[in-house]
């Protein structure tokens, strides 16, 4: 064994040489992976006892990609394309071994390998457009080239990880090894590459596959018309069409590269991918608390508790029987138990029907699920999470119960979305097991967790449901308790300010507009009508206070009674109201307003820039550990565009002297909801920005 760098070794066995590395945490292609690569070649290529060459790797996974934290400074050592060169030009064959994910520049280099072989476990992917890239390594010329044009375009515009089974049918792995078995694998395949004298297969010289695409441009044009919702306002997408499409016109392998080289560079040194690579950090940032060590001994979760079969506890329990954890969900009635198992086994059948999974899988999530309308029947739990009714005296009284029910050690949760945590916390005599897991709706597809950390919540509890997080598949980030934690507590600026732009002049639908085309997948108004205006509204209760009042006495309570802000068609296409204008004319006549015209810039800054000022002051309090957490949570529960970066990113590169001097002015007009944070004040009088805040 030959240490070719600290991240590289040459081996051999016999007469195949293994070339392994080994740079934790995923094999990104850093500069120290590439010089290894070219240099290990290099010496396998150059020994003459050497007939074949197996590329393999240590640790998680194969190459997971091109390592992003190098992007936007100075590329040091040999190039991706210096690696890819050794590799596909190689005399001697080479196989590509793959375990974990071969992503981006890995699976890249895995196709300058003449073969691959991977375990079943494996997955291949060009993720690049997650982070508003596109394969900048020969990848959209050479997977159309191996894997077809439509499955090409699929996987480069969704970022899809393909299992190694779907690969091997593809064409993109030439055979599976079993689990724990790779490395023999790919040396025996190497091995009978050159007793069979295999040839050399190279990816780029394989046109067969588009042929099949050339003189159909109906085929990209039918990608763009069925893709256009999910890929509105972002630039990358298109961008990896436009290669896939240069695969197929380009007379040559190297002129496709040429536009593949062009594009990549523009999104490289655009904003959006900027904004898109600083969420993809934010994100793996947000499980990091000072104070709660990556070792803090966690609690071993293996049965769960939910109170409330509702919506919100329903979408809870699939989350765990998603992980294979079992839950036990409790509930006062028996016909409510039933509904609500019963939209849950729906919304698997639907899952199923849709090809996600097995109608098998569906009978194993349910199998995981037990209904029972006793509370003790939570006793052995290890950890129960309440989603009831929002009133603190129903959830202390729960708690209360709970505390004298559930073993000792054991975590009680609350799914409150705006309560104080604490004060649930005091109806316990185990106040440092209580925690907040604030989910959003619906809550097994929602991938946002707001961890909610009480005064005494134990770092042990922290440290489990942050790691609990992480198993459930969602994105966990630490809030503190006030009212609404970050996200509520944010949105309800922005849902101030949309309503007093109403009564000022603006028609609701001019603020769906602005905020829609910012990128949010619709604005408030539009949304309130698709999660029903009467929540939390009483009709006992309803004074025709708001316009929101009066729509539902009027029993306009959104797209479920076809009609809301908007009136909807039968196939709930929205469209402005003529009875929403009157109620809001009426509205400002008895208040006296005489309404103005409001333009989209005010109505964006009104909105917004309370955001930023609001997560300022999120940070003043501590509330949240940094700025990307509060981003974290804005781009994974309220749809805040990912090529923006989210508010406080957002509101940094509009300039936090210019959210601050819009503030200013907002206030000397408005008053004092627009006054400034200390923090916002201090950061723009010192030139500093959100992420200089310790
Ligand atoms: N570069 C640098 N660091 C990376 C990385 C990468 N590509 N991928 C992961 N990490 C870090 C991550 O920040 C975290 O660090 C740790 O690894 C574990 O990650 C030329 C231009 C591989 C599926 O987009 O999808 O190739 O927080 O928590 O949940 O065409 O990481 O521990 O300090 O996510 O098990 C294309 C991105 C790059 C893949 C593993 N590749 N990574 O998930 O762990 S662009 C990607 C992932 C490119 C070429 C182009 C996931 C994962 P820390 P993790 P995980």
């Amino acid at each position: 064994m030959t240490a070719i760098n600290p991240v590289t070794d040459l081996s051999k066995d016999g007469d195949i040489a293994v070339v392994t590395l080994n740079s934790p945490p995923v094999n990104a292609l850093s500069a120290n992976v590439r010089d290894g690569l070219v240099e290990g070649f290099r010496q396998a290529k150059a020994d003459p006892s050497v007939k074949a060459i197996v590329l393999i790797c240590d640790g998680r996974t194969f190459i997971a990609g091109a390592d992003i934290s190098e992007f936007g400074g100075q590329m040091k050592g040999a190039s991706l394309f210096d690696v890819q060169k050794e590799i596909e030009e190689s005399p001697k064959p080479v196989v590509a071994a793959i375990h974990g994910t071969a992503l981006g520049g890995g699976l890249e280099v895995a196709l300058c390998a003449h073969y691959r072989v991977a375990v079943p476990s494996a997955k291949c992917g060009l993720p690049e457009v997650n982070i508003g890239l596109l394969p900048g390594a020969g990848g959209t010329q050479r997977l159309p080239r191996i894997a077809g044009v439509e499955k090409a375009l699929e996987m480069v515009t969704s970022g899809q990880h393909v299992p190694a089974k779907q690969c091997l049918e593809m064409g993109l792995v030439d055979e599976l090894a079993p689990e724990g078995k790779l490395k023999e694998t790919a040396i025996a395949f190497a091995r009978k590459c050159v007793a069979e004298n295999k040839p050399l297969k190279k990816v780029r010289e394989n046109n067969a596959k588009l042929e099949a695409a050339k003189g159909h441009p109906e085929i990209f044009a039918n990608f763009r018309k069925a893709n256009a919702r999910k890929f509105r306002g972002f630039k990358a997408p298109e961008a990896n069409i436009q290669c896939i499409e240069a695969a197929v016109n380009s007379p040559t392998f190297e002129e496709g590269l040429k536009t593949e080289r062009k594009l990549f560079m523009e999104l490289m040194t655009g904003d959006q991918s900027a904004a898109q690579r600083y969420a993809f950090f934010a994100e793996r940032q947000a499980n990091k608390v000072p104070d709660v060590p990556d070792d803090t001994p966690t609690i071993p979760i293996k049965k769960v508790g939910v109170i409330g079969a509702g919506t919100m506890g329903g979408g809870i329990a699939m989350n765990f029987a998603n992980a294979g954890i079992a839950v036990t969900i409790v509930e006062v009635k028996q016909d409510a138990l039933d509904r609500g198992l019963k939209v849950v086994r729906g919304n698997y059948e639907r899952s199923a029907k849709g090809g996600r999974f097995t109608m098998d899988d569906v009978e194993k999530r349910m199998g995981l699920l037990t209904g029972s309308l006793k509370l003790e029947d939570l006793a052995d739990c290890d950890l129960v999470i309440e989603a009831v009714f929002e009133r603190m005296d129903i959830k202390k009284d729960v708690f209360a119960r709970l505390d004298a029910i559930v073993k000792p050690g054991a975590i009680l949760a609350s799914n409150t979305s705006y309560l104080n945590v604490d004060e649930i916390a005091s109806a316990t005599k185990r106040p440092e097991f209580v925690i907040g897991l604030h989910f959003f709706s619906p809550a097994n597809v929602m991938r946002l967790l707001e961890i909610v950390r009480g005064e005494k919540t134990s770092k042990e509890v922290v440290a489990t449901s942050m790691k609990l997080a992480k198993t459930i598949g969602k994105v966990a980030v630490l809030v503190g308790v006030c009212p609404g934690f970050v996200g509520n507590r944010m949105l309800a600026q922005r849902t101030r300010e949309a309503n007093a732009l109403v009564l000022e002049g603006a028609m609701p639908w001019d603020v769906d507009r602005v905020l829609y085309d910012f990128g949010f997948p619709m604005g408030p108004f539009a949304m309130g009508d698709l999660a029903g205006l009467d929540i939390g509204w009483v009709k006992e209760n309803s004074k025709s206070s708001t316009i929101r009042e009066v729509l539902c006495e009027m029993d306009r309570r959104g797209q479920k009674t076809g009609a809301g802000f908007y009136d909807y068609d039968e196939n709930r296409n929205a469209k402005p109201s003529p009875v929403t204008e009157k109620i809001i004319a009426d509205f400002r006549a008895k208040q006296g307003i005489n309404p103005r015209t409001i333009s989209d810039d005010e109505i964006l800054e009104r909105c917004l820039y309370p955001m930023v000022n609001e997560g300022a002051k999120i940070l003043e309090e501590k509330k949240a550990i940094r700025a990307s957490d509060i981003d974290t949570v804005w781009l994974n529960g309220y749809g805040f565009p990912v090529y923006r970066g989210g508010p406080m990113y957002w509101g940094e590169k509009v300039g936090l002297d210019k959210v601050l001097a819009g503030m200013k002015a907002f206030q000397a007009k408005m008053g004092d909801a627009f006054k400034p944070s200390a923090l916002l004040e201090k950061l723009v009088a010192e030139g500093k920005k959100f992420g200089d805040v310790k």
